[in-house]
């Protein structure tokens, strides 16, 4: 285990519920790295319905509320996302961290700014429900992978899509940036982690743990890094299935000392 303490550690797009989310990897992340400071940077969940949440899915949220408990002293941030909003408030009960719409704290001598990033994305906080169909679609035909036929060239148009708002998001937050005094800024929500510079202002996307690419963000003293998640062989086999939900949902609950509180009985039935 690297025992490398990170100032901040920050992943997003985990979208929980979704068949696609690697939750079982993005746990390994956070339970090999050392960081004083975790941000959840949006869209840890794909919708509100919390009986699609498998084992892995528990154990991730069962994880967060360990690494929140006071005693361990690390800060953990949920900044919401567009697909997490209106659950964040439930969620930071749930698991014991504070949620904000942006966030912002100070490390060797520069402002930090973190903000999901649909609020740069114009069609996404328009259209806030054609959008969210439109990202389960996309992530429901990724599964398929059809070379040569009409639904492969569907999918090029939308990754074009994103691309193109990936773009448009980084623009958004380099002028977020500068108009609140940052020299970085900090976005997940098109899934593609990539970092740019402009005009002393340092923009970087933590990407998401949905695709092939499964990336976050470390800050320390050397900088910013984005890290790729390498497969390992073990992670195919997690055993778990949809069903599993309620033993899961004990196990968490069970873990997080949530039998002792009133709420259990209003969550996930
Ligand atoms: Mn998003």
């Amino acid at each position: 285990m690297d025992l490398h303490v990170y100032n901040t550690l920050i992943l997003s797009d985990l979208h929980l519920g979704a068949e696609t989310s690697h939750a079982r990897e993005a746990t390994r992340v956070l339970k090999e790295n050392r960081f004083q400071r975790l941000i959840l940077l949006g869209d840890i969940f794909a919708d509100l319905n919390l009986a699609r949440l498998t084992k892995d899915h528990w154990k991730f949220l069962g994880y967060i509320r360990k690494l929140s408990n006071p005693k361990r002293n690390i800060e953990v941030v949920w900044v919401e996302g567009n697909h997490d909003h209106g659950l964040a408030n439930i969620m930071s009960h749930l698991v014991g961290v504070r949620v904000y719409e942006d966030y912002a704290w100070e490390y060797g001598g520069l402002r930090n700014i973190a903000i999901h990033g649909h609020q740069f994305d114009g069609f996404q906080v328009n259209k806030v429900k054609v959008s969210r169909w439109g990202t389960s679609l996309y992530l429901r035909l990724q599964k398929l992978d059809l070379k040569g036929n009409p639904i492969a060239r569907l999918i090029d148009r939308l990754n074009t899509r994103w691309l193109r708002m990936s773009a448009k998001v980084a623009a958004g937050a380099l002028e977020y940036g500068r108009h609140h005094g940052a020299q970085r800024v900090f976005c997940g929500h098109t899934h593609e982690a990539i970092e740019v510079e402009q005009d002393g202002i340092q923009y970087y996307n933590s990407g998401g743990w949905v695709d092939s690419r499964l990336t976050y963000l470390t800050v320390d003293e050397q900088g910013v890094q984005i890290h790729e998640y390498r497969e390992r062989a073990d992670d195919r086999d997690s055993g778990e299935e949809r069903g599993e939900t309620d033993s899961a949902l004990a196990d968490f609950a069970d873990e997080a000392g949530l039998l002792e509180d009133v709420e259990y009985e209003s969550i996930g039935r």
